[in-house]
């Protein structure tokens, strides 16, 4: 909301593994399942690693600007096709259970059939070059004491967004 009223038109770059267009959950429209209601009504919202969504939230789907897992998971130059989809002033919002549970297990929702490491630093890379990004977010890392590895993705995924923005 803030980014959307300073900078007046921006798109909204969404990775996840699930939709959050509920307009309210359990009583509350703050809900983590009504994260992206909000944006897809007032923004240009482009969802990318979707894989799971209520049939609630269906009402609230974009199909021009949604990439599910299953047709981008096994597909090359699909970044080039998301980030056509985007204007020049992007909100990049990750979730980490876009990524496959094989290298991201620590999330509170995990679902298999997510993306993996290089192909989504393809998009970011490319999304940083082309596209002017005025804010991002990194959420749903549940640590496990006992395996750490998802720790350092996002803490690198950090990284990775930060260089990629700056080296421009
Ligand atoms: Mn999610």
């Amino acid at each position: 909301m803030a980014a959307k009223e300073k900078f007046e038109k921006i798109s909204v770059l969404q990775l996840d593994a699930h939709s959050d267009l509920r307009p309210e959950y359990l009583g509350s429209e703050y809900n983590h399942a009504c994260a992206m209601h909000w944006a897809s009504k007032n923004t240009n919202l482009v969802q990318v690693g979707i894989r799971s969504m209520d049939v609630v939230e269906k009402p609230f789907v974009n199909h021009n600007n949604l990439f599910l897992a299953s047709e981008i998971a096994e597909q090359d130059n699909w970044q080039q096709s998301v980030i056509d989809k985007l204007g020049e002033t992007v909100y990049l919002s990750i979730d980490l259970d876009y990524f496959d549970p094989s290298i991201m297990p620590s999330t509170g929702t995990p679902e298999p059939g997510g993306l993996t490491w290089y192909p989504t630093l393809d998009l970011l890379q490319k999304l940083a070059k082309q596209k002017k990004i005025i804010g991002f977010d990194i959420v749903e890392l549940a640590p496990n004491p006992a395996s750490t590895a998802s720790d350092f993705l996002a803490a690198k995924l950090y990284y990775k967004i930060l260089t990629y923005i700056f080296e421009n």
